[in-house]
């Protein structure tokens, strides 16, 4: 256990940060480059780069495989997979989202013009709470997105039942879910369709990019038309209304190779996840959310929970402690999609109906981990965070201080004003 005194070393009381580069969060995972290179390589010597290439064939072979799902239709990112499933699923009017995910989700739908309605969570996994849902229903609701948040299933049987009773349509955004299960099937393969996020900073990236999963075949002979323009076999026959959500092959090739060293990103993340759960142990105030052993899991996401009032100081002081040492914790997802715009304005009632989002934005941290993160890294964030919280008394004052010196003094003001 590091001892109190050792706070002078903290880089708000002006010490050297702890790191001399800056630690991010969702560094990208690469896997082995020599394959990657030449798949790229093998991609520029063909010069076929788009529309169906090789590697997307293969890509969304390898990930059907993968999930178990009966088809994959892979995209240029996770936003427009889920405008497109949402449009292929002929959604209309209100469909219920959680607040508490990244703007995409809801945004996906407002680009549409249906609105989404947002809904409160579980506490305990971060995800849609049912009975919430069953609330907010209304002649106008299509349908319900849950989303998988940080790779934590929603209570899915809750949900389809909910669902199927009130004859709804249900999705998933399963951006975070790559090689996450659900008593022990794939996520991505409930409800109507599944959509992931391959974005940089994701379990499995593909630089940018994103997929459909789904086991109805119907709907995924729609949903290859719609993100290629509505063209369907042979040359010049256009057969309904499309846009353009073609995946490249850079991105597919970049894609399969992730794929190909999946366990080890999972490897490293567990291990990674042990040791922060080993060295934040006992930590008042700090709780890291637990991922259920049961399931399988990628371990993609390292979130603490923040109780300001046991650990002496708030998530947002930690994050500035964390900050001034070089280590960017991100507030993952702030403020909440209900406060940001347009929904603040069209809905600024809405934060009454979402008293945990509410609660969880303000507590929640996410934490870097990764390929790129060593044991001795998290060693050190782990002991940047336990001193911050030793020293809390401190730390909160330096930081009001800090916060006090950018307030104007009298003096200064006045100057501003003659200088005007
Ligand atoms: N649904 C959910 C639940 C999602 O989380 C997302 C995406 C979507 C839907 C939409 O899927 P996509 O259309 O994106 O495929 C990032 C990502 O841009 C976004 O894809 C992701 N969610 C979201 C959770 O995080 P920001 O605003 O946090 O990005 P940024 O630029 O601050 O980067 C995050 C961290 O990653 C930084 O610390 C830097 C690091 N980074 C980033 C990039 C791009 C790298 O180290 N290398 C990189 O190349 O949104």
């Amino acid at each position: 256990m590091l001892k109190t005194t050792q706070s002078t070393k903290l880089a708000i009381f002006g010490a050297a940060p702890a790191f001399t580069q800056k630690l991010h969060v969702g560094r990208p995972n690469i896997g082995d480059r020599e394959q990657l290179m030449k798949r790229i390589n093998d991609v520029l010597d063909r010069k076929w780069f788009s529309n169906n290439g090789k590697y997307v064939q293969e890509f969304e072979k390898k990930l059907a495989e993968f999930t178990g799902a009966k088809h994959c239709i892979a995209m240029c990112n996770g936003t427009i997979a889920l405008e497109i499933v949402i449009r292929a699923l002929g959604l209309t009017g209100e469909v219920i989202v959680p607040s508490f995910t990244f703007v995409a989700t809801a945004h996906a739908l407002q680009w549409q013009e249906i609105t989404p309605v947002f809904c409160d969570i579980d506490p305990e996994t971060h995800t849609l709470d049912p009975a919430q849902v069953e609330r907010l229903i209304t002649p106008r609701t299509g349908g319900i997105m849950g989303v998988h948040v940080w790779g934590s299933p929603c209570q899915i049987d809750e949900l389809t039942e909910l669902a199927q009773r009130r004859n709804l349509k249900l999705a998933f955004d399963a951006s975070h879910a790559v090689g996450c299960s659900y008593k022990g099937r794939m996520l991505g393969n409930f409800g109507e369709a599944g959509v992931f996020s391959f974005h940089a900073t994701k379990f499995l990236n593909a630089f940018e990019g994103g997929a459909v999963v789904t086991n109805n075949d119907e709907l995924a002979a729609k949903i290859r038309l719609m993100k290629n323009f509505g063209f369907g076999p042979g040359y010049d026959n256009v057969m309904y209304v499309g846009t353009n959500g073609k995946m490249n092959e850079m991105s597919a090739a970049m894609g399969i190779t992730g794929l190909e060293s999946v366990d080890d990103f999972i490897a490293t993340n567990y291990r990674n996840y042990k040791q922060y759960q080993a060295e934040l142990r006992n930590l008042p105030g700090v709780r890291l959310v637990p991922y259920n052993e049961a399931e399988k899991n990628n371990y993609q996401y390292i979130i603490l929970e923040i109780d300001e009032w046991e650990a002496g100081i708030s998530r947002n002081e930690l994050v500035k402690v964390l900050h001034a040492e070089n280590v960017l914790a991100r507030r993952y997802f702030y403020p909440g999609g209900h406060k940001m715009e347009p929904y603040r304005s069209y809905f600024p009632n809405a934060h009454l109906l979402l008293p945990e989002t509410e609660k969880l934005t303000e507590k929640v941290m996410s934490l870097p981990t990764g390929t790129g993160v060593t044991p001795e890294d998290i060693s050190k964030i782990c002991g940047i965070i336990r001193l911050a919280i030793q020293e809390s008394d401190r730390v909160r004052r330096a930081l009001q201080d800090e916060l006090l010196a950018t307030v104007p003094t009298d003096k200064q003001l006045e100057t501003e004003i003659t200088v005007r």
